[in-house]
């Protein structure tokens, strides 16, 4: 094996959003640019430093993935990693992925997804690295990567034919090892040491008409959800949809919402489906849905902690905290108060709930970008939520079928009240006018700060008002300017905040957020509910005035 040094210019802006770096195919294409960033990936790390190391490879199958894990094993080699553990065919769903690496204690990972961002030629890729722990490289590191991009003048590489990536085995180049290994498996037997499998399996059996459909939306769970809702729990095929992964899922965003899960939404009601889920392109994400029965993801993560104890891992490892990220409603916050757990507010992105999972003080989180998880691995999960609501549901109604999605949720709100939750995503938007609107904000509550505090706005008062800064609890890193929130004295919230993951243009998040408990208003519309509270989001921000734009492009 002859190592090559590959002389080679820095590209800009190859800096790690939210979650990895993530651009157009085309931009990825470019001479070099997908080698320069693995390489700074592999300068970024140390102890131990890339030479020896051992390294999980794989993604969600998109377009010009294949072609990147060509690369990476040749750079791979030509900087003496030791070994690589890839998936068949390249194909690794982000929690899978965050499993092998602990399972197989390997020193880190590089996950090929954009996640829920459409794939294809003209579309989305994207590289993440992830640390040994099995979850998002922390901003230390993601920083590290960037300041290697800018300097990046070389890389190492090696003469080798293309590796067959569709067998099984082990090889070993010249002392290089590089393992293909069953993308399912590790996984399946990860969730079948967490939840009640046989409990689950004897709720459908015992309750026939309890109908459920996945929809893998042509991303990467397809083969996961097969093996588990088909093989282990005996549903039958009709019960999963779009299960094929496809280098372009099918054309269509792999996102699971109201908006692009339609065909779910519309089978779940016209089929009276008790339990409709789906999951995004990699995995993680993930999406509740049932007969007239919406799931908003801060509620699903309420429902699961508090419900948690019917969990067998959970009985076994107890539940050490509950987390959400910053926008994320706080209905997770009421069942840490109940039971009387820590609970605490991350910034968006699930790289900072490791650091606590480490600990031991944390076991269930979860984000509102459909979003939940907990410490069996450092990534969000979407199958792992979609079985532990069917495995509630299945202990719930051990004696009698009463309760389906509807009813715990209902049953919930009784408890603890309602956190109505909304997100208005403005995408595509021109960075600039989004960077004024948002320097906009940043003044109203800065320097304006006195008499901005106090300000009545329709019927909402502002009490508190900031641009969000984290410090973690656990090694005392800070990060700050992580979303403007505006607290008004009712407990009601805005935040507004911009996308780190998009490919084009910028992308404003905002999201509202309003707690009843008034139970005659348990059952309302959601958008009813927060219309006066986006009315004067929207007046405080000046979006329309700054961007254009007079409605968002997604609602969730
Ligand atoms: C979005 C979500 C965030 C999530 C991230 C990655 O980030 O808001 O909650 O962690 O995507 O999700 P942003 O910066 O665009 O708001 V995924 O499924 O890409 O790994
Ligand atoms: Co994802």
């Amino acid at each position: 094996m002859l190592i090559k040094c590959i002389t080679t210019t820095p590209y800009e802006g190859q800096k790690p959003g939210t979650s990895g770096l993530r651009k157009r195919v085309k931009v990825f294409q470019q001479e070099n640019y997908t080698q320069n960033f693995i390489q700074a990936i592999l300068d970024a790390m140390s102890s131990p430093s890339a030479s020896g190391a051992t390294l999980v490879v794989g993604g969600d199958g998109r377009y010009f993935s294949t072609e990147a894990i060509q690369l990476i094993i040749r750079i791979a080699a030509g900087n003496r990693v030791g070994k690589l553990i890839i998936g068949k065919n390249g194909i690794l769903s982000t929690p899978a992925a965050s499993n092998l690496i602990r399972k197989r204690k390997a020193d880190g990972g590089i996950l090929l997804t954009a996640s829920h961002n459409p794939g294809g030629p003209d579309n989305d890729f994207g590289i993440k690295f992830n640390v040994s722990n099995g979850g998002p490289a922390p901003e230390n590191i993601t920083n590290l990567i960037y300041e290697n991009t800018k300097k990046c003048d070389k890389y190492y590489t090696c003469d080798m034919p293309e590796f067959d990536l569709s067998k099984i085995r082990v090889e070993t180049i010249d002392g290089f090892i590089v393992e293909i290994v069953d993308s399912v498996e590790d996984y399946v037997q990860l969730l079948k040491e967490i939840f009640d499998f046989e409990q689950i399996k004897q709720f459908f059996k015992n309750n026939p008409k309890f109908k459920v459909l996945f929809d893998g939306l042509h991303g990467v769970t397809g083969p996961y959800a097969e093996h588990i809702f088909v093989d282990e729990l005996g549903l039958s095929r009709s019960s999963i949809q779009n299960c094929i992964p496809l280098p372009d899922f099918g054309g269509s965003h792999p996102d699971p919402n109201l908006t692009y899960a339609h065909s779910l939404v519309e089978r779940v009601e016209r089929e009276n489906i008790n339990f409709g889920a789906a999951s995004d392109g990699d995995g993680d994400r993930n999406m509740i849905y049932g007969k007239d029965a919406f799931v908003t993801p801060s509620d699903s993560v309420a429902v699961i902690a508090a419900h948690a104890e019917v969990i067998p891992y959970f009985q076994k490892t107890g539940i050490k905290g509950l987390a959400r990220s910053m926008p994320t409603s706080a209905a997770i916050d009421l069942v840490a108060k109940k039971k009387g757990l820590e609970v605490f507010e991350v910034p968006t992105g699930w790289k900072f709930f490791g650091n606590l999972m480490d600990a031991g003080r944390l076991s269930i989180c979860g984000e509102e970008s459909f979003g939940t998880g907990s410490d069996h691995i450092r990534e969000k999960d979407g199958i792992w939520a979609i079985v532990a609501w069917l495995n509630i549901i299945a202990v719930v109604n051990e004696n009698e079928l009463g309760s389906g999605i509807k009813e715990i949720l209902l049953e919930h709100y009784q408890t603890y009240g309602r956190n109505f939750f909304s997100r208005y995503d403005y995408e595509e938007v021109e960075s600039e006018s989004a960077n004024k609107m948002v320097a906009h904000l940043r003044h109203l509550i800065s320097e304006g700060r006195n008499d901005f505090i106090g300000k009545t706005f329709d019927q909402f008062t502002v009490k508190e008002a900031d641009d969000f800064e984290y410090t973690d609890p656990i090694d005392g890193s800070i990060s700050k300017n992580q979303g403007i929130r505006i607290i008004f004295t009712d407990g009601s919230r805005i935040v507004i905040r911009l996308s780190g993951t998009g490919s084009q243009g910028a992308t404003i998040r905002l999201y509202v957020e309003k707690y009843s408990q008034n139970a005659s208003e348990y059952g309302a519309n959601t958008q009813e509910a927060l219309k006066p509270l986006i009315d004067v989001a929207l007046q405080i921000s000046k979006l329309q005035e700054f961007t254009g734009r007079d409605k968002p492009t997604v609602i969730t």
